[in-house]
């Protein structure tokens, strides 16, 4: 039996029919140094509540499977050495295991929709790497999101990715990509790009509505929300360009495949960057949890109506 324990705050909000924004623990874990995830995490709960939904971090300690952190959880996790970094394929495994480990893009959904949360904020969804057509190297998180019904809130594709593919994926596999507030794409770290957006939307009512309405046209899959980085918090593309290219190279050189390769990527860049890829980084992801927050709202509105 799969043990799930829901936070406090969580259970209240969810038996009362309150907005809940899910939130990944492998951006904690593995894609921000300690102590700024933990901050940064704190923030980005604290963001959520602002709009009124409530914020649950998701993530398996001990083979249970916690829908929201407590305080000291998310600090001990902040800090462990050594956590699986969980996907599609090793989630089962871990809790039947008692192991722990933190949710990528692809585990958060699935253990959002088990919980019944139908929104979920973070930075950046994975997708398909540079030079795949050899690696073969593409993000489970791709396909989940085609293939579980809830609706992800991220600042675009990470740049250290081969964007047109992944948006090519994303179409052959029928995830609408909605770009909140913009014709283009945003990448990450900036906030435009040269990618027209698929579809546009420019406010949190007709996102809900549309994954409302997947749901009643009996579609499976989510939907991705592509939230531009607030202008004056961006890193110009041209910036970051030389500094990707770099840590590509390394990565090539050191031998570093498979799931270690964003955490090696996000790893350099802050280095190569002196820190201003993390401080990007987080002024997005509570950029996404605002959305995210405003997002569920509605959807709690017209769920009530
Ligand atoms: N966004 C961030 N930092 C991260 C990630 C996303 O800003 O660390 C994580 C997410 O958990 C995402 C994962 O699902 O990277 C993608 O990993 P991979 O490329 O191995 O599928
Ligand atoms: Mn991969």
């Amino acid at each position: 039996m799969i043990d799930i324990r829901y936070a406090a705050e969580v259970a209240t909000a969810k038996s009362a029919g309150k907005p809940i924004v899910a939130l990944e623990s492998t951006i904690i874990t593995h894609g921000m140094p300690y102590p700024q995830n933990v901050e940064t995490a704190r923030l980005v709960e604290d963001d959520i509540r602002a709009t009124g939904a409530v914020p649950a971090t998701i993530a398996v300690l001990d083979g249970v499977l916690h829908i929201g952190l407590e305080a000291a959880a998310l600090d001990a996790l902040g800090q462990a050495q050594n956590v699986a970094k969980l996907s599609r394929a090793d989630f089962a495994a871990c809790l039947a295991r008692g192991g722990t480990g933190a949710t990528t893009v692809a585990a958060t959904m699935i253990a959002a929709r088990m919980a019944g949360i139908h929104v979920f904020a973070t930075g950046g969804i994975g997708g398909v790497h540079r030079g795949a057509e050899t690696s073969f190297d593409i993000s489970a998180d791709l396909r989940e999101l085609a293939q579980t019904a809830v609706t992800v809130v991220a600042a675009g594709a990470k740049a250290i990715l081969d964007l047109p593919k992944t948006y090519e994926v994303l179409e052959t596999l029928g995830v609408p990509v909605i770009v909140y507030g913009q014709d283009n794409v945003p990448a990450f770290w900036s906030a435009t790009s040269d990618m027209p957006a698929p579809l546009r939307m420019d406010s949190a009512a007709q996102i809900a509505r549309a994954h409302l309405m997947r749901g009643e046209m009996g579609l499976p899959g989510g939907q991705l929300i592509a939230n531009p980085i607030p202008v004056g918090a961006q890193i110009p593309a041209e910036t970051l360009a030389p500094f990707i290219d770099q840590a590509l190279a390394e990565a090539d050189a050191q031998g570093i495949a498979a799931k270690s390769v964003t955490p090696f990527l996000l790893a350099r860049l802050f280095e190569l960057t002196k820190g201003a890829s993390l401080t990007a980084n987080i002024a997005l992801v509570r950029n996404n949890a605002r959305l995210a927050g405003e997002i569920a709202c509605e959807m709690a509105k017209i769920a009530q109506a």
